[in-house]
């Protein structure tokens, strides 16, 4: 076991002791979780991996900028757009410190994870890579880290290998070393999946990967917003994120990639902002990470989701991770003690506070749609990930996850509404 993955089982003990948040406080601090929906019924929100609530200093920083700074950025000289450009370069330094980015310019700001993904796929792989070559997915892809690599993989005319993924809801890492026999030429895999909950050991696949010259393209948007991410000790390439699932905007995300790798890669959009200088007939790109940030970026969005960083740091990602580990836990065991039910990923260990599940008889959708009467909000469906659901031979799972504003009384909830789901279908 890798040294990160052994310093997330400690603190799985240590959570298992100890509730670490003051969940009171927290919940406090989000307007939304204190409102009431069916006809007075209090919300319990268990649906953050689709997308998180927003803290009051996240809303306030992005109505401040609206109301008394706003301007395009690097663009003026006048005092707006001055304040403007320091508030959002200000947010690119906060998120690479959050990452542990060797550097700010080795933040890109895009429009979400999706984008990042497709900018990799776009830029560096539709640079780096030619007929007959090889890289690596797995079976436990969200789609924004499958269908791009698809499209490339269908225009270059280049060969795809999959990691599969065990019953236990790990990936095969024998099937992983055979796969490296064939020397891809990137592994494109997800940190945390946002079904099964499981914790990628990052760390060792991206050493393998390295070790047969490899690149490492992680999709982070389940880990970041959730466990202390540390982009230099994971050994990774490139990580991509989204501001809306971590209590950020919706509409910002992130790329972050090695700078020697971003600078010699070639831009992905065209446009203004991503140019040095313009001729009628060509152009000199800019440096990074103007050169991928081609147009108007989401200025009001990135200054939120710098806000959203400095919120999350403030609780700390350690005592974050804590307690999802320690609700997860509660979660599985309360789930999985009801009759008919079948939780889908690792029973224990390491896991991310997603529980993806099926009740014997009844649709998940029929599931969401009853405990929505009981103010529970879960998602059903494949969640991007059908070819993960295809795998367990199943066609939609009801997912309940969690983040740091949940309790243990609201997966209680989540629990007396399943029996009333239970009721209703017999
Ligand atoms: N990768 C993972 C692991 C995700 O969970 C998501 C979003 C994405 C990529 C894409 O993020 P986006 O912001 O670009 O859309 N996941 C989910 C989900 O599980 N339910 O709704 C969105």
């Amino acid at each position: 076991m890798e040294p990160a993955q052994k310093a997330l089982m400690l603190n799985t003990g240590i959570a298992a002791q100890a509730m670490t948040l003051d969940s009171a406080s927290i919940r406090s601090e989000f307007p939304t979780l204190n409102r009431e929906v069916r006809d007075g019924v209090p919300l319990v929100y268990l649906d953050s991996a689709a997308t998180s609530q927003k803290p009051r200093q996240v809303l306030e920083k992005v109505e401040r900028f609206y109301r008394d700074c706003n301007a395009n950025v690097h663009r003026g000289i006048h005092t707006l757009a001055e304040e403007a450009t320091t508030q959002y370069e200000g947010a690119r330094e906060r998120i690479a410190d959050f990452i542990n980015a060797g550097a700010a310019r080795e933040v890109i700001f895009t429009g979400n994870a999706t984008q990042a993904l497709n900018l990799v796929a776009q830029s560096w792989g539709r640079a780096n890579l030619y007929k007959g070559d090889r890289i690596v997915l797995t079976e436990m892809e969200h789609h924004s880290n499958l269908v791009p690599w698809q499209m490339l993989a269908t225009e270059k005319d280049l060969r795809i290998d999959i990691i599969p993924v065990r019953d236990d809801g790990e990936l095969d890492q024998s099937e992983f070393d055979k796969l490296l026999r064939n020397k891809p030429k990137a592994v494109c895999i997800t940190h945390v999946s946002n079904v099964l909950g499981t914790v990628n050991p990052l760390a060792r696949i991206a050493e393998k990967a390295r070790s047969v010259g490899a690149l490492t393209v992680v999709d982070g948007a389940q880990s970041a917003p959730h466990l202390p991410v540390d982009v230099q000790a994971l050994g990774a390439d490139f990580f991509a994120f989204s501001g809306h699932k971590m209590c950020g905007p919706t509409g910002v995300g992130v790329l972050w990639g090695r700078a020697e790798l971003l600078q010699l890669m070639p831009p992905f959009l065209g446009g203004g902002d991503m140019i040095k200088r313009v001729y009628l007939r060509d152009f000199e790109p800019n440096e990074i990470p103007y050169k991928f940030e081609a147009g108007t970026p989401p200025i009001g969005e990135a200054i939120g989701l710098g806000a959203a960083v400095d919120f999350l740091t403030d609780v700390g990602m350690d005592a974050i991770w804590q307690h999802e580990q320690w609700l997860i836990k509660y979660a599985l065991e309360r789930l999985e003690e009801f009759p008919g039910v079948t939780v889908y990923g690792p029973a224990g260990g390491v896991r991310g506070g997603v529980a993806a599940f099926t009740l014997e008889g009844v649709h998940p959708h029929d599931i969401a749609q009853v405990l929505d009467t009981s103010g529970v909000a879960v998602r059903a469906g494949h969640h991007c990930a059908m070819p993960l659901h295809d795998r367990f031979n199943l066609v939609a799972t009801a997912r309940a996850s969690f983040y740091l504003y949940n309790t243990r009384d609201e997966v209680d909830e989540l629990i007396r509404g399943l029996y009333k789901v239970k009721d209703l279908f017999g």
